[in-house]
């Protein structure tokens, strides 16, 4: 069956009649964006879980409505989910568990042999990842990576380089980032946007609600003038002033280059929409008010070349996993809308 004969077919209305993801019919092939699950969670601090977020969100994602209000006929376009990487996910339980045992012993002697195998672990993922995305965007798709924790998109960041020689990071997220090798991990998920920045290609970092963060982290944000974080607490208290939400998304936007890669930890919510994820931190955004910020993106005439959904950990009662994957649908489709 041809993809427009699908599409006569298809009721975006009706119950999913499949599995895949979002219950759409179209095959990688037919499909403009694609998913690249990311089942890894090695340096997790606090809580794990988010290497099953991928597995979650697929399944919830039967559930999502198919009409999107900012893009007519969205789902014509195809999303597709490529098959979670067992191995991976294998791997990163493995080594999650000697993760633990590593930092357990942290105060007293680290086991140099553990660090160093997680390191070069963590290494070779940053490197699958930047080998199926460069295969990904060279087939011509537009790429949405899905965590894991926020260590995932790193390859990603790399494969967006070959093809753009310069572009900036729009993060949410409650912490920063911006710690240079966590608990000796190199590629921590507290270090994702300290590592992206050491990439020539990202020009400009802009993070948005931040509210966890170290001093160190304080003062690379004051001094590294390619960073403009946003913290919570002056987003909050500047709405408090009455300044409105629009015009604190204008001065976001402005620091913003044309082209622009997304960076949602889903924790940059408030976590009463993600109890679950790793490092839950009290305070955060509504869905609605970073898709504001994202549709006002959209809006400016930026592009968004590419972007990653991550630390969604399901839970037992799925909750997080139903807003990742109502976010996740969104997120795709102004991706999509972005494109010139
Ligand atoms: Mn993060």
């Amino acid at each position: 069956m041809s993809k427009q004969e699908k599409i006569r077919e298809f009721d975006p209305n009706g119950f999913a009649t499949n599995d895949q993801l979002f219950g759409l019919p179209f095959t990688y092939g037919e499909s403009e964006t694609v998913v690249l699950p990311v089942p890894w969670e090695v340096t997790v601090s606090y809580s794990a879980g988010t290497a099953d977020g991928p597995k979650a969100i697929k399944e919830a994602s039967l559930q999502v409505d198919l009409f999107d209000p900012v893009l007519e006929g969205a789902w014509k376009r195809g999303v597709y989910m490529v098959d979670v990487n067992t191995d991976l996910h294998e791997k990163s339980n493995r080594l999650r568990l000697k993760a633990e045992q590593y930092l357990d012993k942290l105060a007293e002697e680290a086991d140099a042999h553990i660090l160093m195998e997680i390191n070069h672990a963590c290494a070779e993922m940053v490197q699958w990842v930047e080998d199926s995305a460069t295969h990904l965007l060279e087939e011509g798709k537009r790429v949405a990576l899905l965590g894991g924790d926020h260590s995932t998109p790193l390859g990603y960041i790399r494969a967006l380089g070959k093809q753009h020689s310069s572009f900036g990071i729009l993060q949410i997220d409650a912490h920063a980032d911006l710690r240079d090798a966590y608990e000796g991990f190199t590629f921590s998920h507290a270090s994702i946007m300290f590592n992206a920045l050491k990439e020539g290609c990202v020009e400009k970092l802009v993070q948005v609600g931040i509210r966890d963060y170290c001093e160190s982290e304080y003062r690379m944000i004051q001094e590294d003038p390619r960073i403009e974080t946003f913290f919570d607490r002056d987003l909050k208290q500047a709405a408090y002033r009455g300044t409105g939400w629009a015009q604190q998304c204008q001065n976001i936007i402005e620091q913003l280059p044309e082209k622009v890669y997304l960076s949602f930890d889903i924790d940059g919510l408030d976590p009463k929409l993600c109890p679950n994820t790793g490092t839950p931190v009290a305070g955060g955004f509504e869905v609605e008010e970073v898709l504001f910020l994202l549709e006002k993106l959209v809006e400016s005439g930026r592009t968004i070349i590419g972007l990653d959904l991550n630390e969604v950990a399901p839970g037992e009662d799925e909750w997080d996993a139903n807003v990742g994957a109502r976010l996740l649908y969104r997120l795709c489709n102004l991706m999509a809308l972005s494109q010139k």
